[in-house]
Parts: structure tokens; C-alpha cells; sequence
């Protein structure tokens, strides 16, 4: 047997967001957030769940902090609830909602856990959609401001900053397929909002460059996709270069080379002229960050053909059908292929060569089982996991710049559309009592953060 082993200072972490873990919804100051009118909108999320409660963890914060502590990882991302902190989206900061995080912070650098802190998962101020959410440019003006009342409040014990979670969710479910919050079926609209949401990534990082001290790493996570064409046909090559302009590069190259992506523009030029992109836009989108964070959780096969609308792909219905990946799927029915992986993180080493790369997020949502004395058995999560870092490693020896992995999730928590009946966690949470029981992937992970590495 051999031992894959990870470099010695190789980040190893697990991964939450606020809204999927906190609930205490309207405690402290907090108000709505999109996902708060969303969730509680008839007909949106699978059985009626919502975040009022989640997995409790604004009153349980130090316990879950120490069950982090028991598994030994050396780092730990969660997200910040705009709603908390300034809950309209303008104005000075709420004192209650910045202490949440700056004890958090404290017991996690007590337990000797980086904080890796990110500043906006999805929860926009409520009254910021009223007045035209991530469509309407001001939105950036006021996400850069916000950045600045965390930084100035936590840039003291923070060294890992991120500005966005996934801007590709937050623009496209939101807005084009409107399966997330705020529930929006507007293709021109959703393109828009990629744009302001590269935007406010960028006024962010100025605010924070300003505002944190120079050792602090600035960052953003992008769910990049890892498409593949059917075949070698010129049709289903074309329909992978369609949804890799608008699943990566709609992000990539604004941020990373300062330009919009030229097939882009034409490809959705029936739904927008992208007039709204100004002079000097796309040097603040590309502000210079430290890292590149990369959620990665399955492939995408594509071919020529047509899917339908509204879909999350703004003008390539039309070009483009989804291929069902061969292979075994987790619960959420997506494929496991740390191929997809692997890919990614070579191209990633080419195309961006001296930018560090995290993967800030991979799991697997497994239906768990409990044994009669209690303990929980996910053997399938721990397959995918191993998988997964196993495609790490080799990218690793291949020399892709990788310095951490997060896994996506510490608990199980409310897993958006899908509510309570999806669970990634490696720690079982009983939403009734809120009892926290580690399940065997917790002592793999645990294992494996140990020995440095995998068994091989
Ligand atoms: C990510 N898709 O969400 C998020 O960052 C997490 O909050 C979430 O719990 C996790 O992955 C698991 O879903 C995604 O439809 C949700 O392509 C949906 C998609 C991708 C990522």
C-alpha cells in the first residue's frame, strides 16, 4: 500500500454557510434576507423547509466549533450574514450581529482554526432586491461597503478573506432558472447580475486591500464547471465551448485578465448588447487577488441540441442539451467523477499559472443510516471523499499549485431548494433535538488529517 501524502503545510478544512447553519432568523437585528422571503414562499423549497432554525448554530457555535477541534482541521470557511450585519444593506453596522462573528473567530483561533471568512453565500438584504437586487448596479456599491464594516470589525483575526461564494448560483439560479432565491426568470436580467456580481468581487477587494493588513489573503470561490462534449463532433465541441463561456469564463476572464469573454457577448447577443458593462469595469473586476477558490462536485456532459427554458443558461437552450454523466450518483442524483476534478485543476495550473488554488468546497449528499447503538454509517461518502482527494494529490504531483481542501459540509444543514432532506454532512445533525453525531466520515476525515494523507 502506499501512502498518497499531502505537503506538510496543506490546508485542511471543512466548509459551512450562514444561512444553511445559523437559523435565529430574526434574532439581534437580523431581517429578511432573499433567502428568508424565498424559502417562505409556498412551492419553492421541497417540504416547506426554511433557515429560521437550520442547524441552530447561533446558539451552539462552540460546540460545533469543538467538534471542529476534535476532527483536527487546520481550517475553517464559513460565510457572513449580510442580513446580520447591516440588514438593509445600507448604513452603519449592527453591534449584536458583528459580535456573532468576532466570538466566532475567538474560539476558533483559541481552538488554533484559521478562519477563512466569506463574505457573501447568497443572502442579500431583502430591501436590497426591492430596490433592484444583483441586476441593478448599485448593488456592487453597496456589497463593497459592506465589506469594509467586516473588515474594519474582524480584519484584526481574519487572515483569509473571500469576496463571493459561487457568483454563477447567484446569477443564474437566481435569476435566469429562479430555483434559488430570489426566484427571478429573466435571461437578460441573470446576465446583468454575472456582471455586477464581478463587479462588487472587484470594488470588494479595492475596499479590503485598503481596509485589512498586507498579510491578508484575498480571495474569491467560483463553481467551476467541468464540461465535457459528447462527443468529438463539431456541434456538441461547440455546445461545451457555449456553457464553459457561461459557466467559467463569464467569470474568469473579467476577473483574472480584466476582458469579457468575446464568444460570449455574441452568443447572447439576442438577449443583451451588454451596454452595461462601462468604461473602466472590467479593470476594477480584475483587481489582483491572492488565490482562487474552486467548488467541484460533478461533471457536466453536454451535446448539441436544446434543453429547456427557463434554464440557468441564458441563450444556449437552444444550442445545448445535457447529457447524463455515466457512472454512480449520490443522492442529489449528480454523477461522482473526481475526473471532473482533476481537470479542472490542470487547466487551471495553465491558465492561470502563479494563481494558488483551494478547492473551497466538495462533499456528497448520502442518504446516512444509524446502527441501533447510534453510530452513522456513510461508507458511500467516504468512497466519494477518498476519490476525490486522491484527484487532488495526483494534480498535486502533476504540479498544480493546490494548498487546501475543504470539505463541503461540517453538518448536515438546509441544502437550498432541496431543504432538510438533503444531508452533506460528515456530521449528522437531528434537526428535532439538534443532537450532533459524528458519522464515520468524520473519523476517516479525522484519520486522514493526521496521517497527512490518504491510505492509498
Ligand atoms: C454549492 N448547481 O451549491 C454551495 O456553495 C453550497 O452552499 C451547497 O450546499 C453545495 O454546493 C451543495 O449543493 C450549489 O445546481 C448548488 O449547479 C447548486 C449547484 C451548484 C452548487
Amino acid at each position: 500500500m502506499t501512502e498518497l501524502t499531502f505537503p506538510a503545510r496543506f490546508r485542511w478544512g471543512t466548509a459551512t454557510a450562514a444561512y444553511q447553519i445559523e437559523g435565529a432568523a430574526d434574532e439581534d437585528g437580523r431581517t429578511p434576507s432573499i433567502w428568508d422571503t424565498f424559502s417562505r414562499t409556498p412551492g419553492k423549497v421541497r417540504n416547506g423547509d426554511t433557515g429560521d432554525i437550520a442547524a441552530d448554530h447561533y446558539h451552539r457555535m462552540a460546540e460545533d466549533v469543538a467538534l471542529m477541534k476534535d476532527l483536527g482541521v487546520t481550517d475553517y470557511r464559513f460565510s457572513v450574514a449580510w442580513p446580520r450585519v447591516q440588514p438593509t444593506g445600507r448604513g452603519p453596522a449592527v453591534q449584536k450581529g458583528l459580535d456573532f462573528y468576532r466570538r466566532l473567530t475567538d474560539e476558533l483561533l483559541s481552538a488554533d482554526i484559521r478562519p477563512v471568512l466569506t463574505l457573501y453565500h447568497w443572502d442579500l438584504p431583502q430591501e436590497l432586491e426591492d430596490a433592484g437586487g444583483w441586476p441593478h448596479r448599485e448593488t456592487a456599491e453597496r456589497f463593497a461597503e459592506y465589506a469594509g464594516l467586516v473588515a474594519d470589525a474582524l480584519g484584526d483575526r481574519v487572515p483569509t478573506w473571500t469576496t463571493l461564494n459561487e457568483p454563477w448560483c447567484a446569477a443564474f439560479l437566481g435569476y435566469a432558472s429562479g430555483v434559488h432565491a430570489p426566484g427571478r426568470t429573466d435571461a437578460a436580467a441573470s446576465l446583468r447580475a454575472a456582471h455586477h456580481l464581478n463587479l462588487a468581487h472587484g470594488r470588494a477587494v479595492q475596499v479590503l486591500r485598503a481596509a485589512l493588513p498586507a498579510s491578508a489573503e484575498v480571495s474569491l470561490t467560483l463553481n467551476l464547471h467541468a464540461v465535457r462534449p459528447l462527443s468529438d463532433s463539431a456541434g456538441d465541441r461547440d455546445a461545451a465551448r457555449r456553457i464553459d463561456a457561461l459557466g467559467n469564463r463569464v467569470f474568469l476572464d473579467p476577473v483574472f485578465h480584466g476582458r469579457l469573454p468575446a464568444d460570449l457577448v455574441e452568443d447572447t447577443a439576442a438577449l443583451t448588447d451588454w451596454s452595461f458593462v462601462r468604461d473602466g469595469d472590467l479593470e476594477v473586476t480584475s483587481a489582483p487577488v491572492d488565490s482562487l477558490g474552486i467548488n467541484y462536485y460533478s461533471p457536466t456532459v453536454v451535446a448539441a441540441g436544446t434543453s429547456e427554458t427557463p434554464s440557468p443558461w441564458p441563450g444556449a437552450e437552444r444550442h445545448v442539451r445535457f447529457v447524463p454523466a455515466p457512472g454512480p450518483r449520490t443522492a442529489m442524483d449528480w454523477p461522482v467523477d473526481p475526473e471532473g476534478l482533476y481537470g479542472l485543476l490542470t487547466r487551471l495550473r495553465d491558465e492561470l499559472p502563479g494563481t494558488p488554488l483551494m478547492v473551497t468546497e466538495n462533499g456528497a449528499a448520502y442518504d446516512d443510516y444509524a446502527d441501533p447503538s447510534g453510530e452513522v454509517h456513510d461508507p458511500e461518502r467516504v468512497a466519494y471523499l477518498d476519490g476525490h482527494l486522491a484527484a487532488v494529490h495526483r494534480a498535486l504531483a502533476d504540479g498544480v499549485d493546490v494548498r487546501g481542501y475543504f470539505l463541503w459540509s461540517l453538518l448536515d444543514n438546509f441544502e437550498w431548494a432541496y431543504g432538510y432532506g438533503k444531508r452533506f454532512g460528515i456530521v449528522h445533525v437531528d434537526f428535532a433535538s439538534q443532537r450532533r453525531t459524528p458519522k464515520d466520515s468524520a473519523r476517516w476525515y479525522a484519520d486522514v488529517i493526521a496521517r497527512g494523507g490518504l491510505r492509498g
